[in-house]
């Protein structure tokens, strides 16, 4: 029990002393988030795949928890070492604090609070130890730290699985059970010295996060922003472009039920203050343009159905919304982009990098810098201040949030993060269709149903859907107003439900191009899922 305490209160005074540190460092230095950041870019692709597969946005707390986990065992395995020998068990924070300064050093975040952290958890092990100890007249520092040694050799003959166990009990018992030569005294040392952790541990931890809060949180900075009116503004969406079928997706999601999908443990949090976009590489004309400057520029509105490369045939990861930014070709012209000039590399403030064929993003389409997403400033989830949207392609080469650099080089001399992880560079968004109503699996009765769902192939458009039952022949499926090619497209069909039992539903989609989905299934690995999605449902 006391080795078990001892470890635990050591490691919390040593999360909290290293979360106190990063509220000056920045928050995505504190130990714990820069080791689970560490452990996301070193996760294997068909691991993350799996792990978004399982857990879809829920990957990060499943992560969290683990790391959590680790340290727990890892936290009570140190302070059973440390009753036998105090070095071990410091080394066990020794170790912890390795891991967090390569895992900073890996992502360049500060030192600082993996440092902090690592000591602090061994000065607080030190006391829990030997405030467990009866008092001995003097020279109780070099009894305790320094000549460890003896007892490190019995503690490493002994380690046996539950050797520590019985160990750790034994000693935590020993001195209130056994009648010692004091009895009682170093048991209520031990608790004094632990409530005391436990009290500093809230306090620390209590101030870390109000200091991080006030220091970085944009909250405020986001509720005073007023953006500017476009100068090319949408008219509304119409309302025929929804088939108003229960149960259908709607057509302009809510900032709220936008699906979210990025790398960031914690939330970056970008003062718009301080912000500036750098657009540099091979351009004729280097700039930096500050957020007021931005937001100076021609800004326009677009309605846009941006989607994941990581969806299933079928999947959520896509959503559509009326955007609001400057145009990013026009700023790419003002630098001036040189001839040879291949890839845009957009960097984050969390040091994400994406890159997008230069050639896309001039070729006419509605490429933004976008600040505003359905009336207000981007969401803090969705890249406050600024992102980036280029319409046709998926998120991961060309949706980059919390954007503060733009470069211009080949493809050649950069890899981004997600091509160094083997996906496709282009990231061209496949055409997909969705049967959404009725739901899977739905028993109905039989006669009239209707079946419905979405469809997008951004930036192409949406020329045709049709459904089929059972194998059957393809039946032309009704279209919805279609908005623009750069989102996506609804549509329903009247199925005559005759016959009683299980009947399969497909959809397919044609492109503004005339190419039809594919039916061959791939999975998403590594540019984008095929195939055509397919429902069960019942005529009762
Ligand atoms: N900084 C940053 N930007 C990012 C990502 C990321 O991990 N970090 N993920 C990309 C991916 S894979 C997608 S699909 C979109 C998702 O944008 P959303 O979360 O606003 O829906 O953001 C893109 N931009
Ligand atoms: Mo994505």
């Amino acid at each position: 029990m006391t080795g078990a305490a001892s470890g635990l209160g050591a490691a919390a005074a040593a999360l909290a002393a290293g979360d106190l540190a990063a509220a000056f460092t920045g928050p995505g230095s504190a130990p714990v988030l820069v080791v689970g950041s560490a452990a996301i870019d070193l996760t294997p692709t068909p691991l993350k795949d799996w792990a978004v597969r399982h857990f879809g946005t829920h990957d990060k707390t499943v992560l969290l928890t683990g790391i959590y986990a680790t340290m727990v065992v890892l936290a009570v395995l140190a302070g059973l070492l440390a009753l036998r020998s105090l070095r071990a068990g410091i080394a066990v924070f020794a170790l912890f604090a390795g891991l967090g300064l390569w895992a900073a050093s890996s992502r360049d975040a500060a030192l600082l609070p993996s440092a902090v952290a690592g000591l602090a958890g061994a000065a607080v092990l030190t006391a829990l130890v030997r405030s467990r100890r009866p008092a001995v007249p003097d020279g109780t520092v070099t009894a305790d730290a320094a000549p460890a040694a003896p007892a490190t050799s019995g503690a490493g003959a002994d380690a046996r699985p539950g050797a520590g166990d019985r160990v750790g009990a034994g000693v935590g018992v020993g001195p209130a059970a056994s009648g010692s030569s004091e009895p009682g005294m170093g048991r209520r040392g031990f608790l004094v010295t632990l409530a005391a952790t436990a009290a500093g541990v809230a306090v620390v931890e209590t101030t870390a996060r109000a200091l991080t809060a006030a220091r970085y949180n944009v909250a405020k900075a986001r509720a005073a922003l007023r953006l500017p009116a476009p100068v090319r503004a949408l008219p509304p969406v119409p309302a025929s472009a929804h088939p108003a079928v229960p149960g259908l997706t709607p057509f302009t999601t809510p900032d709220g039920a936008f699906y979210r999908v990025d790398t960031a443990l914690t939330l970056p949090q970008v003062q718009p203050s301080g912000w500036t976009l750098r657009v540099h590489g091979m351009v004729d004309r280097p700039l930096e343009l500050s957020f007021d400057q931005l937001l100076r520029r021609p800004l326009r509105e677009l309605d846009y159905t941006l989607s994941c490369v990581s969806n299933e045939v079928g999947g959520p990861y896509a959503g559509t919304a009326r955007w609001l930014g400057a145009s990013l070709a026009d700023l790419l012209r003002e630098a001036g982009v040189r001839r040879g000039a291949e890839q845009l590399v957009g960097r984050s403030a969390d040091g994400m990098t994406i890159g997008t064929p230069v050639d896309l993003v001039l070729d006419g389409r509605e490429a933004l810098l976008a600040v505003g997403m359905n009336g207000e400033p981007l969401p803090v989830a969705h890249g406050f201040p600024c992102r980036s949207l280029v319409p046709g392609l998926f998120g991961y080469t060309s949706a980059t949030k919390w954007l503060v650099d733009l470069e211009l080089t080949t493809f050649a001399r950069f890899d981004p993060y997600w091509v160094r992880r083997g996906w496709d560079r282009t990231g061209l968004v496949r055409t997909a269709s969705r049967i959404e109503v009725p739901a899977p699996f739905a028993r109905v009765a039989p006669g009239r149903v209707t079946v419905a769902g979405t469809a997008w192939a951004t930036h192409r458009g949406v020329a045709a859907v049709e459904v089929r039952v059972d194998g059957g022949p393809w039946q032309q499926a009704r279209l919805a107003t279609a908005v623009s090619p750069d989102v996506w497209r609804q549509w329903s069909w009247s199925w005559d439900a005759a016959d009683a039992g299980p009947h399969t539903l497909e959809v397919r989609a044609t492109d503004g191009t005339g190419t039809v989905q594919p039916q061959t299934r791939n999975p998403p690995f590594p540019s984008g899922a095929t195939g055509w999605h397919s429902t069960v449902v019942t005529v009762t």
